[in-house]
């Protein structure tokens, strides 16, 4: 029976550089013949793309507080049963752009939930599914900002429903992320995602290579 596979997160504000990232992680992990499954969160499933396409709508009628969190976490619920135990039981990568420590900052920290509930309802949502390493952009959100404008404008598009948000918000979420970090040391890495892709990249292998 192949071995379980690694389960890696990457979490932050928007527009931190997960993306970018993501894809070189995958590169460099398939360049080495590891199986990878790359997922973004809500996403990943015909359901969590819907329930992305509903939680990003500026127009349509707004989730409540509670709503927003409990469709995040079905999107999660489907991902991780359909998708990421089964890729993990085979011997695959897992690599996902946000899990559940997003609910916890965005919901939680940044909407005032009770985090502990939160808490339980993700342990339930991801049949006790934990990432093994999850790395944590951390950037300030002006350089995050003017980084999202230059692409928005490049691309023609516009800040979705939690983007638009406001900076109090932001400054919650991004507090929330700082304290996860600090209480799981041994999960939780945490990257100055305010140098170049170059330089954010080196930093994540780093901490990822020991685990090929
Ligand atoms: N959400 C939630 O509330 N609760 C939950 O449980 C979950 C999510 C799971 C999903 O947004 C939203 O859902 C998110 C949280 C909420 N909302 N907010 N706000 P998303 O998936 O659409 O987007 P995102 O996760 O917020 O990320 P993003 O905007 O796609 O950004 P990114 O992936 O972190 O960054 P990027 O696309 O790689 O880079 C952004 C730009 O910077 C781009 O033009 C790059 O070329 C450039 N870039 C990247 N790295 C660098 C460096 N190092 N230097 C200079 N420029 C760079």
């Amino acid at each position: 029976m192949a071995a379980r596979g690694r389960f890696i997160t990457f979490e932050g504000g928007e527009g931190a550089g997960k993306s970018t990232q993501i894809g070189r992680l995958c590169e460099r992990l398939e360049s080495l013949g590891i199986e990878v499954v790359q997922v973004r969160e809500p996403g990943g499933t015909a359901l969590g793309e819907e329930m992305r396409r509903i939680l990003a709508d500026t127009k349509g009628d707004s989730p409540t507080d509670r709503a927003e969190a409990l469709l995040f976490l079905a999107a999660r619920a489907q991902l991780v049963e359909k998708k990421l135990l089964p890729a993990l039981e085979r011997g695959a990568w897992v690599v996902s752009d946000r899990f559940s420590d997003s609910t916890i900052a965005y919901q939680g920290y940044g909407r005032g939930l009770d985090v502990e509930a939160l808490e339980r309802m993700n342990a339930f949502a991801c049949a006790g599914l934990r990432p093994d390493v999850t790395l944590f952009l951390d950037l300030p959100r002006d350089v995050a900002v003017s980084r999202m404008r230059a692409r928005e404008i490049a691309a023609g598009g516009g800040p979705d429903r939690i983007e638009s948000a406001g900076d109090e918000f932001h400054a919650r979420v991004a507090e929330g992320f700082r304290r996860m970090a600090a209480a799981e040391p041994g999960r939780f890495a945490t990257i100055d995602a305010s140098g170049g892709e170059e330089a954010v990249w080196e930093a994540i292998w780093k901490r990822l290579k020991p685990l090929t």
